[in-house]
């Protein structure tokens, strides 16, 4: 692992690798020591990190320090992500210097972190979520507003199985193809490589970096409803380490938190990952938690869409509270156990109603096609 940013001074190193008592981070003889953060390299990554490290700073005044790194998904950029085969490429090398106390915390989109951490890890805030829709954007220049006005066989860049099956659905005619790297390398791809006419990307990225002005459609979930916890950042952290739980608890959102509860218990159900269609859309109304799921085949020509609310409000919803207070790898130091636990009991039976009326041969199907194509 490469350091970016300043160095860790010797004494304070030694220190977060011995692994002292958690807490060690606030205070030490009256000096706070300094929480390292862990982030990727890409623009879209640093980004997210600020924005987290002045929300905590907003809450403290503790220092903090950001060290960068580079994932297997930052590193391979010829194939599409779904063929890699790794469940956690672009968390994995933060992971490990979490584990060795290189860093107290890291920042992930939620979307890129699997339903199941590394033992010992945790997620311990989810922040306010951003716009979680998927957005179309078109090439400079080009003339066009919305999809349905591409002639037969224009070419849309995406390497999401998700969004290429829901979109096949609405739009027959149009051939995708995969697009790997950064957001910027993307639109460069999208801009000059002539390949493309349009690509489909998370509207929350392209306003992360002010890049808004090239929205020109953000899709509504009739269209294609979103991946788990898109738009979402999440924050991951050892479990023991109870002062950086305690300090994450005050960015945390209850209602993304809850939101994202309930998906990531569907997608964990359906064993989903980013080699397999699945969406969702899940929204708060009046302490009410609607969430919306579907499995796809690979073209979009098998699809099972179902949807299910729960009352947060009420204790008693039958919803047995778990001995374990972490929820889908999430900890939420200070919301109600009963909302979260009715979360995701939410999302797993709204996944086990979609098995039952033949999720897991879609989900089959579009496994085994997806490795052989
Ligand atoms: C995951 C997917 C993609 C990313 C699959 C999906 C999109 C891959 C592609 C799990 N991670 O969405 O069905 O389009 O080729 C990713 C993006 C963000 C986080 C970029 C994007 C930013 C938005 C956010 C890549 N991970 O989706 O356009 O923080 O939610």
């Amino acid at each position: 692992m490469k350091r970016c940013t300043e160095e860790i001074s010797q004494a304070k190193k030694t220190k977060i690798e011995n692994g002292s008592s958690s807490g060690e981070h606030l205070h030490e003889n009256g000096v706070a020591l300094k929480v390292q953060v862990g982030s990727r390299k890409s623009q879209l990554a640093l980004f997210q990190t600020n924005y987290v490290v002045n929300e905590l700073r907003k809450h403290s005044n503790i220092e903090y320090g950001i060290v960068t790194m580079n994932t297997i998904g930052d590193n391979i950029l010829n194939v599409a992500l779904s063929k890699i085969g790794e469940k956690s490429l672009f968390t994995k090398e933060l992971e490990v210097a979490l584990e060795k106390r290189e860093v107290h915390m890291v920042v992930h989109s939620l979307k890129d972190l699997p339903t199941s951490l590394p033992s010992g890890m945790v997620i311990g805030a989810i922040c306010l979520r951003e716009n979680p829709y998927d957005a179309v954007v078109f090439r400079s220049h080009a003339k066009y507003k919305e999809l349905n006005e591409l002639p037969e066989g224009s070419v849309i860049g995406t390497s999401s199985l998700r969004r290429i099956a829901q979109l096949k659905r609405c739009y027959p005619k149009l051939n995708f193809q995969s697009v790997r790297g950064n957001l910027n390398t993307r639109l460069r791809k999208l801009d000059e490589d002539q390949t493309y006419i349009a690509l489909i990307l998370a509207a929350a990225g392209l306003n992360r970096l002010d890049l808004s002005h090239r929205i020109a459609k953000i899709l509504s979930p009739k269209t294609c409803m979103y991946a788990v916890g898109q738009g979402a950042l999440a924050i991951e952290c050892r479990e023991d380490d109870v002062a950086t739980l305690e300090l994450l608890s005050k960015i945390s959102d209850e209602e993304t938190t809850l939101c994202c509860v309930a998906e990531r218990s569907f997608m964990k159900v359906l064993e989903g990952g980013c080699s397999v269609p699945v969406a969702v859309h899940s929204y708060i109304k009046d302490n009410k938690l609607t969430l919306k799921g579907g499995v796809f085949s690979l073209d979009g020509s098998k699809c099972l869409i179902d949807e299910l609310s729960t009352d947060l409000n009420s204790v008693n919803n039958g919803v047995i509270e778990r001995d374990s207070k972490v929820h889908v790898g999430i900890v939420a130091l200070h919301m109600a156990e009963h909302m979260l636990s009715a979360s995701e009991t939410l999302g797993q039976d709204l996944a086990l109603m979609l098995l039952q009326k033949g999720a897991s041969e879609i989900l089959k199907e579009a496994r085994m096609e997806n490795s052989i194509s």
